[in-house]
């Protein structure tokens, strides 16, 4: 394998001279020099200092089958020496795309059935953007051009997707939101809930629905988009009152469903998608991550039959990719699905995988420093605190503490991000219990080290 490289200061220093990171401080990247990532097998990666770490985060949230397969390499290699390219934009098409097509729709909930492939999570809410208002238009209600979308919520990074998404820090940059997108309050209990009960506070924060839809009137809305749990938001688990009463405000009036299942689509939740574990009805869904374990790009917009039918009979859709269901994308995507489901991945997560790490995941609220400990099938979240029974943030701000955890669980080889204050985790499903147990070791470490530093440099105290 690829084991000889330069020295890893020689890398970082490559890195640092023409590498533009995304979603980096640049000069404090800089300074200190990135960790180089050389190869991945399983659960685990391999830095260029030799280093094993467990991948608790699944690479980004997509490496749902985990590193090292290699009838992936072989479909892709195939699939390249068949045909590398070949665009379906007009009136054309290949088998991988038409066959990814048919085997998202049997995956998918019953009414979604037809595809339209973009190449990545970001890409495809821009389409469900171009394409729910062009609905509307085509249905006489081009006034119906309103998305309804949640703070903290993420849906990519371009411009559409960046303006869907609720974090401020991105529409400061670059003049978002793009008109007529409009942010409710998330369903965060520990954060935002207050006194009410959980449930209480569920149903409310679904309300705010109703509430900005008759505030704006029916007849401007078009859509309400949400991930069924929130990942780079935190890991926000949903009270359970919360979907169901989404659901609700969403068939009582005429807008469309958009479940952004981009983390929590193939696996994540413990069955195939986020909307099957909450019982939502989308009219459409995005998906993309874990659609090809992240082993090459690809997203898709799944939409109903009912979309779809008023989207075909409008005249040309003036919409697409030169990439929209790229062939070698699609065969690895395939293949992927076909281990997902042959192999019982999905299945195993749900019946074995999650309750286990559940039960070992929630015993960490134990911990002084843990406030909850949530999790949703293999996506879970700790909320660090220095009052648990105030639910108080720390005086020191936002993300101090986080980061400090996270400097310590890369230094102890388990990788787990922090979200402000909170430690997050959505390893491969394929994980062991073995590993499960290597990985919960390693953050009760990284947690007893961070509180004694917490402690040490006077940082224990409530905002
Ligand atoms: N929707 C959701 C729910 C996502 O999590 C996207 C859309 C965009 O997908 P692409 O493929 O365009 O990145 C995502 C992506 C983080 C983080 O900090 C999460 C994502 C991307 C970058 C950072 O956890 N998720």
């Amino acid at each position: 394998m690829l084991d000889n490289h330069l020295p890893t200061a020689d890398l970082q220093a490559i890195d640092a001279a023409h590498h533009l990171h995304a979603f980096t401080d640049g000069d404090q990247l800089n300074a200190k020099g990135a960790r180089i990532i050389i190869k991945g097998d399983g659960v685990f990666i391999t830095d260029s200092d030799g280093n094993q770490i467990l991948d608790g985060m699944s690479g980004l949230w997509c490496v749902n089958i985990g590193y090292g397969r290699d009838e992936l390499v072989e479909a892709a290699a195939r699939q390249m020496r068949q045909l590398p390219f070949y665009n379906t934009l007009f009136q054309t098409s290949h088998i991988p795309a038409l066959e990814l097509a048919q085997r998202l729709a049997e995956l998918a909930p019953e009414n979604l059935n037809h595809v339209f492939f973009n190449g990545s999570g970001s890409d495809s809410n821009d389409t469900n953007i171009r394409m729910i208002r062009h609905y509307w238009a085509l249905k006489g209600k081009p006034e119906k051009t309103v998305i309804i979308s949640r703070w903290n919520g993420y849906h990519g990074s371009t411009m559409g997707a960046a303006s869907l998404g609720g974090m401020k820090g991105m529409h400061a940059q670059g003049g978002l939101p793009i008109p007529d997108i409009v942010h409710i309050n998330q369903p965060d209990w520990w954060g935002e809930g207050g006194e009410l009960s959980p449930e209480e506070f569920g149903i409310a924060r679904a309300r705010e629905l109703e509430a900005k839809i008759e505030e704006l009137g029916e007849d401007r809305v078009a859509a309400f988009i949400a991930e069924p749990v929130q990942g780079a938001g935190g890991v926000i688990v949903p009270p359970d009152s919360y979907w169901p009463e989404i659901q609700r405000i969403c068939d009582a009036h005429e807008i469309l469903l958009v479940a952004d299942e981009v983390i929590c689509g193939f696996g994540r939740t413990g069955a195939w998608f986020g909307s099957d574990t909450y019982n939502i009805r989308p009219d459409i869904m995005t998906v993309a991550k874990g659609l090809t374990s992240g082993y090459v790009p690809m997203g898709a917009s799944i939409v109903s039959d009912e979309v779809s039918e008023v989207i075909n009979a409008g005249g040309e859709f003036a919409h697409g990719y030169t990439y929209s269901g790229h062939p070698v994308a699609a065969a690895v995507a395939l293949e992927n699905l076909r281990i997902l489901d042959e192999e019982g991945i999905v299945e195993r997560a749900g019946r074995d995988i999650a309750p286990y790490l559940k039960e070992r995941w929630e015993s960490l609220a134990e911990h002084p420093m843990v406030g909850e400990a949530t999790i949703k099938g293999l996506m879970g979240s700790l909320a660090l605190t220095p009052d648990k029974a105030s639910r108080a943030k720390f005086a020191a701000g936002s993300g101090t503490v986080g980061y400090m955890c996270r400097e310590r669980s890369f230094e102890n080889n388990l990788i787990m991000r922090h979200v402000g204050d909170r430690m997050i985790i959505a390893p491969p499903l394929v994980i062991s219990h073995d590993e499960i147990d290597i990985l919960i070791e390693r953050a009760i470490k990284t947690l007893d080290e961070t509180y004694a530093a917490v402690k040490a440099e006077g940082l224990w105290q409530s905002a």
